[in-house]
């Protein structure tokens, strides 16, 4: 990528699951179409997923999985850096400073860390408490301006800016004060058998996963819970019909119609011939992606070739800030 004056955009997901349709409409389908106006930078946040539990083989291909999907979603690895979190030791390293300018009372407000301590109270680790800390790492690295997240992320954003903000108090201008770019409510895509909790990898009954087999995807959108009102028929009423509402958001996103074009086009249909026309269009849309992730994992040696990349290039950036960070501090410069 050349040196140019464009904004910095950069997130990540963490390769804890499978991505799924709610991944795709409400983020990484949207990051591909970003590469001419910012800098992007998109990575698999695998150190974040050692917080909780993971069987180890499956994190690694998880992780592969992710690179090879994102790919496929249309995320061009030539127009964009797309690495791995912990090849870029840089991330590790600024952490541990920030850990040390973010206060106990900001981490323990985090509602992401008190919902992960209900789920695990087994295993309520360090790591856990501190995360907060190393996502502003990842974000203050690279000195970005606009970090793409869905709305559960806001908090944590709004942390970051409070840490740059500090420590730019403390020691000068040091860090860029990010944003959170949230994208619109229709984002938001629901689940399928409860349109009220949001479509998530945790309720796999109501979830579409991108590697889905056709004939499962079909299946779950027949079987997706619609509205119990007297008329069934195809009408945006987030408020009364929850259930078609969502069904027409995630129609529209994948085929680009509007509202209206949609009630026209199934004017006098039930939902019977509603939903599996749903259905239909998400198998059309994820078909390019699953046929090309699934060439790609075959390709090893490619995959490889874009995450060494990757992470050459994220490093120039990183060693940069981190080497300003650890000055300020008062650190004695490495001589290697
Ligand atoms: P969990 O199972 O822990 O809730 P998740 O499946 O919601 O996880 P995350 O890894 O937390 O997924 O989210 C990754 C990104 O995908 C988020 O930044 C968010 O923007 C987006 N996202 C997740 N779920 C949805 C959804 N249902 N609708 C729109 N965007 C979503
Ligand atoms: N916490 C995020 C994943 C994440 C992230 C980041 C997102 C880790 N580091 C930096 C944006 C920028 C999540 O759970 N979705």
């Amino acid at each position: 990528m050349e040196e140019t004056k464009k904004k910095i955009m950069l997130s990540g997901i963490q390769p804890s699951g499978d991505l799924h349709l709610g991944n795709y409409l409400g983020a990484v389908k949207n990051w591909g179409a970003r590469a001419e106006e910012f800098d992007c930078y998109y990575f698999m946040a695998d150190l974040h997923t050692l917080t909780v539990r993971q069987d180890p083989k499956l994190l690694r291909r998880r992780s592969l999985e992710q690179l090879a999907q994102y790919i496929a979603c249309g995320i061009d690895p030539e127009k964009n850096v797309l690495f791995l979190q912990s090849h870029v030791h840089e991330h590790a390293e600024l952490g541990w400073i920030l850990n040390c300018y973010t206060m106990f009372g900001e981490l323990s407000r985090m509602t992401q860390f008190k919902d992960k301590c209900a789920k695990n109270a087994d295993n309520i680790n360090g790591g856990l408490f501190t995360y907060p800390s190393l996502m502003a790492a990842d974000i203050l690295l690279y000195q970005t301006d606009y970090v793409p997240v869905g709305e559960d992320q806001r908090q944590h954003c709004e942390l970051t800016r409070n840490i740059a903000v500090r420590f730019n108090n403390i020691y000068g201008e040091t860090f860029k004060v990010p944003e959170a770019y949230v994208p619109k409510a229709g984002a938001r895509v629901m689940s399928l058998g409860n349109p009220s909790s949001k479509m998530s990898k945790s309720d796999p009954n109501g979830c579409v996963f991108l590697m889905e087999k056709p004939e499962d995807i079909a299946r779950k959108f027949k079987r997706a819970i619609t509205d119990s009102d007297t008329e069934s028929c195809v009408r945006f009423d987030m408020e009364n019909k929850p259930g078609v509402s969502n069904l027409m958001n995630i129609y529209s996103a994948v085929t680009g119609k509007s509202f209206e074009e949609i009630e026209k086009e199934f004017d006098g249909c039930g939902y019977g011939v509603f939903k599996p026309a749903v259905g239909d269009a998400v198998i059309e849309a994820l078909r390019p992606i699953r046929e090309e992730a699934t060439r790609l994992l075959n390709d090893k040696e490619y995959l490889r070739s874009v995450y060494t990349e990757g992470a050459q290039k994220a490093s120039v950036i990183a060693r940069k800030t981190l080497r300003k960070v650890y000055k300020k501090v008062g650190l004695v410069e490495k001589p290697f």
